[in-house]
Protein backbone atom coordinates (compact mmCIF):
# COMPACT_ATOMS: atom_id res chain seq x y z
CA UNK A 1 0.00 0.00 0.00
CA UNK A 2 1.40 3.45 -1.41
CA UNK A 3 0.24 6.70 0.51
CA UNK A 4 -0.10 9.48 -2.23
CA UNK A 5 -0.51 13.18 -2.68
CA UNK A 6 -2.98 14.31 -5.85
CA UNK A 7 -3.21 17.74 -6.49
CA UNK A 8 -6.47 19.22 -8.80
CA UNK A 9 -6.74 21.96 -11.14
CA UNK A 10 -9.38 23.71 -13.22
CA UNK A 11 -9.50 27.11 -14.75
CA UNK A 12 -12.25 26.00 -17.48
CA UNK A 13 -15.65 25.36 -17.53
CA UNK A 14 -17.49 24.23 -13.99
CA UNK A 15 -14.26 24.40 -12.18
CA UNK A 16 -15.78 23.60 -8.63
CA UNK A 17 -18.33 20.67 -10.40
CA UNK A 18 -15.53 19.26 -12.74
CA UNK A 19 -12.79 18.93 -9.34
CA UNK A 20 -15.56 17.29 -7.36
CA UNK A 21 -16.24 15.09 -9.95
CA UNK A 22 -12.10 14.36 -10.23
CA UNK A 23 -12.06 13.52 -6.58
CA UNK A 24 -15.57 11.07 -7.30
CA UNK A 25 -13.40 9.72 -9.94
CA UNK A 26 -10.28 9.46 -8.39
CA UNK A 27 -12.08 7.64 -5.03
CA UNK A 28 -13.95 5.06 -7.59
CA UNK A 29 -10.28 3.82 -9.13
CA UNK A 30 -9.86 0.19 -8.50
CA UNK A 31 -6.83 -0.09 -6.21
CA UNK A 32 -7.46 3.57 -4.52
CA UNK A 33 -8.77 4.75 -1.37
CA UNK A 34 -9.48 7.74 -0.50
CA UNK A 35 -8.33 9.21 2.54
CA UNK A 36 -9.02 13.20 2.75
CA UNK A 37 -9.49 15.91 0.35
CA UNK A 38 -8.99 20.15 0.95
CA UNK A 39 -10.71 22.81 0.75
CA UNK A 40 -10.37 24.96 -2.91
CA UNK A 41 -8.24 27.74 -3.28
CA UNK A 42 -8.71 30.48 -6.26
CA UNK A 43 -5.51 31.68 -7.80
CA UNK A 44 -4.72 33.64 -11.00
CA UNK A 45 -3.40 31.38 -13.80
CA UNK A 46 0.79 30.49 -13.78
CA UNK A 47 2.30 30.60 -17.38
CA UNK A 48 5.45 29.84 -18.19
CA UNK A 49 6.05 33.80 -18.65
CA UNK A 50 4.70 34.32 -15.16
CA UNK A 51 1.38 35.36 -13.72
CA UNK A 52 -1.46 35.97 -16.39
CA UNK A 53 -4.68 37.83 -15.13
CA UNK A 54 -5.89 37.85 -18.24
CA UNK A 55 -6.62 34.02 -18.56
CA UNK A 56 -9.60 32.37 -15.91
CA UNK A 57 -8.64 31.76 -12.94
CA UNK A 58 -8.10 28.35 -11.42
CA UNK A 59 -9.43 26.34 -8.63
CA UNK A 60 -7.06 24.26 -7.21
CA UNK A 61 -7.13 21.20 -4.64
CA UNK A 62 -5.11 18.45 -3.06
CA UNK A 63 -6.16 15.02 -1.92
CA UNK A 64 -4.86 12.35 -0.43
CA UNK A 65 -5.21 8.18 -1.35
CA UNK A 66 -3.69 4.89 -0.50
CA UNK A 67 -3.18 2.79 -3.71
CA UNK A 68 -1.98 -0.82 -4.64
CA UNK A 69 -1.12 0.76 -7.72
CA UNK A 70 1.93 1.24 -9.02
CA UNK A 71 3.15 5.08 -10.51
CA UNK A 72 2.92 4.57 -13.87
CA UNK A 73 -0.28 3.26 -13.49
CA UNK A 74 -1.67 5.74 -11.17
CA UNK A 75 -0.83 8.02 -14.02
CA UNK A 76 -2.42 6.41 -16.80
CA UNK A 77 -5.60 6.17 -14.50
CA UNK A 78 -5.44 9.72 -13.75
CA UNK A 79 -4.91 10.83 -17.58
CA UNK A 80 -7.94 8.69 -18.41
CA UNK A 81 -10.01 10.61 -15.69
CA UNK A 82 -8.63 14.24 -17.15
CA UNK A 83 -9.51 12.89 -20.72
CA UNK A 84 -13.38 12.28 -19.48
CA UNK A 85 -13.35 15.56 -18.41
CA UNK A 86 -12.94 17.03 -21.67
CA UNK A 87 -9.03 17.75 -20.97
CA UNK A 88 -7.37 18.63 -24.51
CA UNK A 89 -3.48 18.86 -24.37
CA UNK A 90 -1.98 21.81 -26.81
CA UNK A 91 0.37 24.27 -25.32
CA UNK A 92 2.20 23.80 -21.65
CA UNK A 93 0.03 25.16 -19.53
CA UNK A 94 -2.64 26.02 -21.13
CA UNK A 95 -5.89 26.26 -19.74
CA UNK A 96 -7.57 23.19 -18.81
CA UNK A 97 -10.91 21.52 -18.00
CA UNK A 98 -8.98 19.15 -15.07
CA UNK A 99 -5.28 18.74 -14.17
CA UNK A 100 -4.66 16.37 -12.24
CA UNK A 101 -0.90 15.87 -10.49
CA UNK A 102 0.66 13.43 -8.43
CA UNK A 103 2.48 15.24 -6.00
CA UNK A 104 4.02 12.87 -3.81
CA UNK A 105 4.03 8.69 -3.88
CA UNK A 106 5.01 7.29 -0.93
CA UNK A 107 8.11 9.62 -0.12
CA UNK A 108 9.35 7.85 -3.36
CA UNK A 109 12.48 9.86 -5.72
CA UNK A 110 10.59 8.96 -9.28
CA UNK A 111 12.34 10.53 -12.41
CA UNK A 112 11.13 8.32 -15.82
CA UNK A 113 10.40 10.04 -19.15
CA UNK A 114 6.64 10.14 -18.25
CA UNK A 115 6.57 11.17 -14.52
CA UNK A 116 9.23 13.12 -12.20
CA UNK A 117 8.20 12.56 -8.53
CA UNK A 118 8.28 14.58 -6.20
CA UNK A 119 6.69 16.84 -8.54
CA UNK A 120 9.09 19.18 -9.24
CA UNK A 121 7.45 22.32 -9.73
CA UNK A 122 4.93 21.50 -6.33
CA UNK A 123 7.41 23.15 -3.80
CA UNK A 124 7.33 26.74 -5.32
CA UNK A 125 3.54 26.64 -5.66
CA UNK A 126 1.59 28.46 -2.88
CA UNK A 127 -1.54 27.04 -4.68
CA UNK A 128 -0.27 23.13 -4.32
CA UNK A 129 1.45 23.83 -1.02
CA UNK A 130 -1.67 25.81 0.82
CA UNK A 131 -4.70 22.29 0.12
CA UNK A 132 -1.63 19.65 0.88
CA UNK A 133 -1.34 21.76 4.47
CA UNK A 134 -4.65 21.19 5.40
CA UNK A 135 -4.74 17.87 4.84
CA UNK A 136 -1.09 16.90 6.09
CA UNK A 137 0.06 19.84 8.29
CA UNK A 138 3.55 17.50 8.75
CA UNK A 139 4.18 16.42 5.35
CA UNK A 140 7.76 17.51 3.61
CA UNK A 141 9.08 17.21 0.14
CA UNK A 142 12.12 14.57 0.01
CA UNK A 143 15.34 17.04 0.11
CA UNK A 144 13.63 20.00 0.42
CA UNK A 145 11.48 20.17 3.28
CA UNK A 146 8.57 21.16 5.43
CA UNK A 147 5.78 22.20 2.95
CA UNK A 148 4.81 25.07 5.93
CA UNK A 149 8.24 26.27 5.09
CA UNK A 150 8.19 25.86 1.80
CA UNK A 151 4.60 27.68 1.55
CA UNK A 152 5.84 30.41 3.75
CA UNK A 153 8.86 31.03 1.48
CA UNK A 154 6.55 31.58 -1.12
CA UNK A 155 5.17 34.70 0.39
CA UNK A 156 1.38 33.77 -1.01
CA UNK A 157 -1.76 32.93 0.35
CA UNK A 158 -4.14 31.13 -1.83
CA UNK A 159 -7.35 33.05 -1.57
CA UNK A 160 -10.10 30.08 -0.14
CA UNK A 161 -12.73 29.49 -2.64
CA UNK A 162 -16.00 29.51 -0.63
CA UNK A 163 -17.83 25.49 -0.90
CA UNK A 164 -18.86 23.34 1.10
CA UNK A 165 -16.31 20.39 1.73
CA UNK A 166 -15.36 18.26 -1.56
CA UNK A 167 -15.96 15.16 0.42
N1 LIG B 1 4.36 14.18 -15.69
C1 LIG B 1 5.61 14.13 -15.16
N2 LIG B 1 5.57 14.11 -13.83
C2 LIG B 1 4.26 14.16 -13.49
C3 LIG B 1 3.58 14.15 -12.22
N3 LIG B 1 4.27 14.12 -11.07
N4 LIG B 1 2.22 14.19 -12.23
C4 LIG B 1 4.11 14.20 -17.12
C5 LIG B 1 1.54 14.24 -13.40
N5 LIG B 1 2.13 14.24 -14.64
C6 LIG B 1 3.47 14.21 -14.66
O1 LIG B 1 1.53 17.03 -18.18
C7 LIG B 1 2.54 16.73 -19.11
C8 LIG B 1 3.18 15.41 -18.77
O2 LIG B 1 3.82 15.52 -17.51
C9 LIG B 1 2.22 14.25 -18.57
O3 LIG B 1 1.92 13.59 -19.75
C10 LIG B 1 2.98 13.34 -17.60
O4 LIG B 1 3.54 12.22 -18.27
P1 LIG B 1 0.19 17.60 -18.68
O5 LIG B 1 -0.78 17.53 -17.54
O6 LIG B 1 -0.17 16.99 -19.97
O7 LIG B 1 0.57 19.11 -19.05
P2 LIG B 1 0.75 20.34 -18.13
O8 LIG B 1 0.04 20.11 -16.84
O9 LIG B 1 0.40 21.56 -18.92
O10 LIG B 1 2.28 20.35 -17.94
P3 LIG B 1 3.08 20.49 -16.65
O11 LIG B 1 4.42 20.99 -17.05
O12 LIG B 1 3.01 19.25 -15.82
O13 LIG B 1 2.30 21.64 -15.93
P4 LIG B 1 2.14 21.82 -14.40
O14 LIG B 1 3.44 22.04 -13.77
O15 LIG B 1 1.21 20.79 -13.88
O16 LIG B 1 1.41 23.22 -14.41
N6 LIG B 1 -1.78 28.01 -12.43
C11 LIG B 1 -2.60 27.90 -11.37
N7 LIG B 1 -3.01 29.01 -10.71
N8 LIG B 1 -3.02 26.66 -10.94
C12 LIG B 1 -2.61 25.51 -11.57
O17 LIG B 1 -3.01 24.40 -11.17
N9 LIG B 1 -1.25 24.50 -13.33
C13 LIG B 1 -0.40 24.59 -14.33
C14 LIG B 1 0.14 23.37 -14.93
C15 LIG B 1 0.06 25.89 -14.81
N10 LIG B 1 -0.49 27.03 -14.11
C16 LIG B 1 -1.33 26.89 -13.07
C17 LIG B 1 -1.72 25.60 -12.68
MG1 LIG C 1 -0.46 18.09 -15.33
Amino acid sequence: MSRVVLALGSNLGDREGTIRAGIRDIAALDGVELLAASGLVETPALKPDGVDEDAPAYLNAVVTAETTLEPDELLAALHAIEHGHGRVRDVRWGDRTLDLDIIDFDGRTIATDDLTVPHPRAAGRAFVLAPWLQVQPDAAIPGLGRIDALLAATGETPRPYPAEPLT
